[in-house]
């Protein structure tokens, strides 16, 4: 059985917005690679972790292509490998909130390969998989602990435990402070074969957790901010069923260069000092881009004091004045 792993698609993201047409093609272009290499392998089940779109509200061009990319990826699969994969997707904090999220628009009673988790049903169940789907909550122990651990208990049968999550995962992230998230003692309580987590947006290597299960948190399909490293893509699960399953990296190249190269002084400096700083730095990034053969963006951060030469006012100090 093969799975494919993705999260933080962040479809229609126009963030830094002097360059947002060019924003948001790169993050459609991300998802329709994915869906192409997705489509290659031929997998059973897809899961989409969360943050699938930017915000709650969207311009329809941007959802009518993921409604025709992910019908796409359904009929693509059973064109060329003879089987209907099953998408199933939960919500992250920026597909909106619970009973209110962007996911409603690619929702259809005629997309039977699309499982959507919802508030009140956080289980999809076949012969082969058990898959819990909780959506974001800002108190996520909570949200794990009434719905995610019950839900388990529900399950019979000898099928894959699989959860789906949008949250922090302590121990095997980097996690900004004061953030929430849950630690793998609680995961390994509802004793998962494969915990899949998005919201993290850096890519992480598979952990295997103390039960003989899997921790995989895939990252983002495209480069989210500045601040992100250019490792993106997402992850293809082969003999996902068997005790050694094989984890095959699939990279999506970032569309643009993203470079952020501070100038900073922390003494005062006449203005033209900072402005050749500046210069260097666009000097170096022109060269960088000529290198990989690729277009980007440079944001060049400026702080320090000012130090400006008194000249025209300047005169010498008369003791007598
Ligand atoms: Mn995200």
């Amino acid at each position: 059985m093969k799975f494919a792993v993705l999260a933080d698609a962040h479809i229609g993201r126009s963030i830094p917005l002097a360059i947002a047409e060019h924003r948001r093609r790169a993050f459609t272009e991300a998802f329709r690679k994915a869906v192409d290499a997705i489509i290659e392998a031929g997998v059973e089940y897809i899961f989409i972790c969360g943050d699938l779109f930017e915000r709650r509200t969207l311009r329809p061009s941007l959802v009518q292509f993921v409604h025709d990319e992910l019908y796409r990826l359904a009929t693509g699969i059973t064109e060329q490998h003879g089987h209907e994969p099953k998408i199933l997707i939960i919500r992250g904090n920026h597909d909106g909130r619970p009973l209110s999220d962007t996911l409603d628009y690619i929702r259809h009673p005629l997309a039977k390969y699309l499982h959507i988790f919802d508030e009140e049903n956080i289980v999809y169940s076949d012969d082969r998989v058990y898959v819990v789907g909780l959506g974001y909550y800002e108190n996520i122990a909570k949200a794990y602990e009434k719905l995610v651990k019950p839900a388990f208990k529900r399950a019979e049968g000898d099928a894959l435990r699989i959860l789906m999550l949008h949250t922090f995962i302590k121990g095997y992230q980097d996690i900004p402070p004061y953030s929430s998230a849950l630690t793998i003692d609680e995961l390994v309580e509802v004793d998962p074969r494969y915990v899949f987590a998005g919201h993290h947006h850096e890519r992480h290597k598979p952990k295997p957790l103390p039960n003989g299960g899997w921790l995989l948190t895939p990252g983002s399909l495209e480069m989210y901010d500045f601040g992100e490293k250019p490792d993106k893509g997402f992850y293809i699960i082969e003999d996902a069923e068997s005790e050694r399953p094989n984890f095959k990296w699939i990279p999506i190249e970032p569309m643009h260069v993203m470079r952020r190269i501070p100038v900073t002084s922390d003494r005062r400096r006449p203005p033209s000092w900072y402005a050749e700083q500046i210069l260097e730095a666009v000097k170096g990034f022109i060269e960088e881009l000529r290198r990989v053969n690729k277009p980007g963006y440079l944001r060049v951060p400026v702080r320090g004091g000012l130090y400006t030469p008194i000249t025209k006012f300047s005169r010498p100090v008369n003791p007598s004045d």
